[in-house]
């Protein structure tokens, strides 16, 4: 015999215990891109209470679609590194460019970043974060976030809260998280403006080093990293090639794994 009534008891008590249980977290990562997901999988791995929450019902970003849905990526020689850590064959086009199955990419990282244990929360949106003042300084300690049907609906409804150690600001191109947290706060961000800097147009080479230059704090308590950390601290976007996007997930993971063990 099947009840249906313990099919939806077993969903709603096995949901909301991890939601409540994620009420408290070391890291908290806004975007469910490459980069967000890398960051999880290595923070996780090293046994730190990782949520990831992403608004759209799929976690993967802009990694499904290869370049204009042409369903490969490319990366380099390090980001070739990373990927045979975690399992995803690539096949070298020329020196120094390997090609990679978006599909399989995506898939395969996402699966590892749960496996490790990321508890991802899909369709769920950021909507602001909080803020405290410790040692008399203001930092991030959490998030505010929403069911995103309530945000596509645009019904009047109250976001919940949780708190965090950290929070690494993974939405891509948007940072949709600092320009929030710009908007209604009287504060400045470490950037040389003290502002969003803004993503500029494409130039493959120098935003992929730039993007692990500027994977870092963008604020206290909230690093930026991939295609955030170059449109806040300002520099070019650079299309279907995916190394920094990794090394830069690892990168955020690694420094703050040294801040909360400290
Ligand atoms: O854009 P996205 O893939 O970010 P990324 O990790 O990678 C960028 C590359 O895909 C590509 C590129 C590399 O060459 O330029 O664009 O930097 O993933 C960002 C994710 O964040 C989600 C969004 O739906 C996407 O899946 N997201 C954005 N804002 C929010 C959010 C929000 N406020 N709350 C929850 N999720």
């Amino acid at each position: 015999m099947l009840e249906e009534k313990i099919i939806s008891e077993a969903i709603i008590s096995r949901y909301f215990e991890d939601f409540k249980s994620s009420l408290s977290l070391d890291v908290a990562i806004v975007g469910g891109g490459p980069s967000g997901m890398t960051a999880g999988y290595y923070l996780a791995k090293e046994g730190f209470k990782v949520a990831l929450f992403e608004r759209k019902l799929s976690i993967g970003g802009g990694m499904w679609g290869g370049g204009m849905t042409f369903n490969y990526i490319v990366v380099q020689e390090q980001g070739r590194e990373i990927l045979e850590d975690l399992g995803i064959p690539t096949k070298e086009y020329k020196t120094g460019y390997f090609t990679v199955d978006a599909v399989l990419a995506t898939t395969t990282l996402a699966s590892k970043a749960c496996l490790a244990g990321v508890k991802v929360f899909n369709c769920m949106s950021v909507e602001d974060v909080v803020i405290r003042e410790e040692n008399g300084k203001k930092r991030v300690s959490g998030l505010v976030v929403n069911y995103s049907p309530v945000e596509m609906a645009g019904l009047h409804v109250d976001p919940l809260v949780l708190e965090t150690k950290f929070v690494i600001e993974a939405t891509g191109h948007d940072t949709e998280v600092l320009k929030t947290l710009v908007r209604k706060n009287d504060i400045k961000l470490f950037t040389p403006s003290g502002e969003i800097e803004g993503e500029k147009s494409m130039w493959a080479e120098v935003a992929e080093e730039n993007t692990l230059k500027n994977t870092q704090e963008a604020f206290p308590g909230i690093y930026v990293c991939g295609m955030a950390a170059n449109a806040c601290f300002g520099s070019y976007r650079m299309g279907p090639i995916f190394g920094g996007m990794l090394l830069s997930g690892v990168k955020v993971a690694k420094e703050i794994a040294e801040r909360i063990k400290k």
